[in-house]
Order: structure tokens, then sequence, then C-alpha cells
């Protein structure tokens, strides 16, 4: 029997995909910069099934690569040519919530905002947010360790993950879900299965770890001038505040995009080089913190213009300038995008050299930076770079100096293809074969998503 007639057999004729116009959405990421042409796209159900399809595409030899949300933005996600696509949308069953322990079971298909939502109405919260959550699912955020606004907080994915249901390259089903907080039997399998993307097993469900929320009372957008500036900024507002939720930052040229392509309100009066986020909680306990806060700011002489407001709308109004970057950089166009992180002591130097070593590979790229600003994370988006067919030499000429400042060539994003090359510049080679002794252990024959994260097999980069 062929892998098809197999496949449709296992999951059901119409979960099995082929025509390519339905295949399409799957085909391809949501930057429009990764792409292939798979063999078929199969939604199973259950857990039973993606076991069976695991089996199957091994038998015949078909790498298969598992998709969430399809909000990644390295290419683990999307199929190269000949691939399965094996979509965990249809694992979509969420509960049961435990609130005593503070547990969330979710299928790896629900949504952030579904699992947000449940959480929210028994009073609890995830401690995990961005952008996508509307599309972005558990088994991705899982698979990928992401993170996002509310990591200075509560840290990224693997700490709000307890447990997880994963089907291996031989078709095993693992199930690690814990009733308690403390649990040390044996390798923690599930922390090495999240950040793994999909490279070592297939997610299939995860016991998210809840938190009791802290009530947002203020929301303040300062400008200041230079990224020092921001730092200095940054560290008064820790300081005074210990119970800050949340500190982004953007530029210039990216909120001038927002402001072309998502038509939003301009915040303030004139223009300034930078802004900064920050969310403030309850957390303190001071009912005044809002105001205490403006008193803060406009005592520093660095900051140019500055913003507190506290109703839900207008927080909503200034979280836009912030969260909608990338659709309006991708309204631009096409970019070459790096999730970096720098130690803060260098972020400023990072930024005054990028020009420098951009633009002798790409003349014309535009970089646009945004991200979170107390991780050091940034997001360094660089536009018009791939029209110059330039995307290996900026990512090396950018990655090489993130590196030489002792940064992170993947914050939250992770490797994928797109940054698999470039792992030997934060990795030494003892780091490496550890690595590909665990991915030869637990998928001797490369089935599951091959290529992705571990330089070996890093297939040649594509142009859309
Ligand atoms: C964010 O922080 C996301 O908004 C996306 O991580 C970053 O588009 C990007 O480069
Ligand atoms: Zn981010």
């Amino acid at each position: 029997m062929d892998l098809l007639a197999g496949l449709r057999e296992i999951v059901g004729d119409t979960h099995v995909v082929t025509d390519p116009d339905a295949v399409a959405p799957y085909a391809q990421d949501w930057t429009r910069r990764w792409h292939g042409k798979p063999l078929a796209v199969v939604r199973p159900a259950t857990v039973a099934q993606v076991s069976a399809v695991v089996r199957a595409c091994a038998a015949a030899g078909v790498p298969l690569v598992p998709q969430g949300g399809n909000t990644g933005l390295v290419g683990a996600g999307v199929p190269q040519d000949g691939e399965v696509v094996l979509s965990l949308a249809r694992l979509d069953s969420i509960g049961p919530l435990d609130p005593l322990g503070k547990t969330l079971m979710a299928g790896a298909g629900v949504t952030l905002a579904q699992v947000q939502r449940t959480a929210r109405e028994a009073g609890l919260d995830v401690g995990l947010d961005f952008s996508a959550r509307d599309t972005a699912t558990v088994g991705g955020i899982a698979a990928t360790n992401a993170g996002g606004e509310r990591v200075m907080r509560h840290g990224v994915a693997r700490f709000r993950i307890r447990g997880l249901e994963a089907v291996l390259a031989d078709g095993s089903v693992v199930r690690r879900m814990s009733t308690v907080a403390k649990d040390n039997t044996g390798y923690d399998l599930v922390q090495l299965l999240i950040g793994s993307e999909g490279t070592l097993g297939v997610i299939t469900a995860v016991q998210v770890d809840l938190i009791h929320p802290r009530k947002i009372i203020g929301t303040a957008l300062v400008a200041v001038s230079t990224v020092d500036d921001a730092l200095t900024v940054l560290r008064a507002v820790q300081h005074d505040f210990p119970g800050l939720e949340a500190a982004e930052f953007f530029h210039h040229d990216g909120l001038q995009l927002v402001l072309k392509h998502e038509r939003r309100a301009r915040p303030f009066d004139r223009p300034h080089p930078l802004y900064l986020l920050f969310d403030l909680s309850d957390g303190d306990g001071r009912p005044d913190a809002g105001e205490e806060l403006t008193e803060l700011l406009g005592g520093l002489d660095c900051v140019r213009d500055l913003v507190v407001v506290s109703t839900s709308a207008e927080r909503r109004r200034l979280w836009e300038l912030r969260e909608l970057q990338t659709d309006a950089v991708s309204a631009e166009g096409v970019p070459v995008k790096l999730d970096v992180a720098l130690p803060l002591n260098q972020l400023s130097t990072f930024e005054r050299r990028l020009a420098g070593v951009v633009r002798p590979v790409a003349r014309h790229a535009m970089p646009i930076l945004f991200g979170h600003i107390a991780e050091g994370n940034v997001h360094v988006n660089l536009l018009n770079a791939l029209d110059e067919d330039a995307e290996g030499a900026v990512m090396e000429a950018v990655l090489d100096l993130v590196a030489s400042l002792g940064g992170s060539i993947s914050a939250e994003h992770g490797i994928g293809l797109a940054n698999a090359r470039w792992l030997t510049l934060t990795r030494s080679s003892a780091d490496l074969a550890a690595m590909r002794a665990i991915k030869q252990a637990l998928d001797p024959e490369g089935i599951l998503s091959p290529g992705r994260m571990l330089p070996d097999a890093a297939p040649a980069l594509k142009r859309p």
C-alpha cells in the first residue's frame, strides 16, 4: 500500500490534503520567506492517529514536519519538498483545569488566546503573551520554547510548562503530566522536548503551569534619544517599581511603518528616535503607582516625551504601536528576520555597529529594530535585503557581530532552517556533538524535521 493510501486509512480521506490550493497555507510561512512542496498535509485528531502517521511515514522513509499555527519565523514548521506536513490543529481539546494545583491541560492545537481565556475565566493566567496569540498554538509554543512580552516576569515557555505528551520517531508515546510541582524522576524529557522544534518528537498535548495574575494598573510610553538613555530609564523604573510586568522598545522607523500600514495615530506631536513601553502591575500594592511613575519619568533628563495611561482601551492603543511592528514590516516587504539577544551592556554597541556591518553586504537594507528590552532581545528585521540577494551574507554579518559581543543568535524564535548554518558561532563542537547524539538516539532515521536545528543537513537557502 502506498503511503498516501495508508495515511488516508489512519485519518480519513478528507484529512489527507494534497490539493495544491488547500495545501498552500501549510506550505509557506507567515513571512513568505520559507516554503516547499509537501507530499501531503495530514490532519490527525488523536494522539493514536499521530502515532500511526509517524509510524507510516517512518516505514515509508518519508520525513515529516509537525506544524501548529504556522506563526513561526525561522522555517521550522514549513515543509521542504516531498515532506509530509503533520498538522496538529485538530488536537484542540482544552481542560481539565486544576484550580488548586494551577495547571491546565491543552491539546497541541489549542491557541494561546484560548488557553488565556480559559485560565482567566478561572481567575488565573498563563504568564505568556505575544501578538500571534490568536493563531499560535501551545504545541508550537512548547516546541519552540517561545518567549514574548511577559518573559521579564514569568520566564520563557519552558518555565510555564509542567508536562507534555509527545510521539517519538518510532511512534511510541511519552506522556509526562505531573500532578505535583516537584518531580525529580529521571531525565527531564519534558524540558528536552521543549525547544526541540519538532526534531525529537511531535508534541501532542501540554500541561500549562498557571499563575495568579496581577492587574495592570498603568502603561507608559516613553520617548528617548538613545539605547543608553533607554537603559537608564529601564534601570530607574525597575528599581522603583518591582511590579514592572513588561518592558518593550521600538524605533522611529518601525513606528513610521505602523502609522503608514496600520493607520494608527501618532503617540506624540513630534517624532523621537526610540520608544519604550512599560506595563506596571499592582504587585507593589501602591494605589498611586501611575502618578508615581509619571513623576519618576518626568524627573529623568533623558526622557523626551511621555504618556501614562490606565484604561484598557488606552493601553491597547499604545501596545498596538509595538505589537503591529511585525505586520507593518511584512506589509512593506519580505524581511530577513533575525532574533538576537545581547548582554544589556553591549546593546548600544550592537545598535551602533549594526549599520556598519550590514551596509557593505546589503547596501539598501533598511534595519527595523524592536523587541523586549529587559532581555536585550532585539528583533532585527532587514527590509530590502532579499532583493539584493544578500540574505546569507547579511545574516552572517549580523550574527558574527552578535557572537562577538557575547549574545545569542536566536533569542526566542528558534533555529529552524534560518539559523542552522550559524549554530557553530555560539555552540562548541562538544556541545554540537552532544546535540547530535541526542538526535541520533531519538530519531536515528532522521524522520522528524530533518535539516532543522542541526547544521549538518541544513538545505541551501531558498528564495521566495
Ligand atoms: C514580537 O516580539 C515577535 O513581536 C515577532 O517575536 C518579531 O517580527 C518579529 O521579528
Ligand atoms: Zn518577540
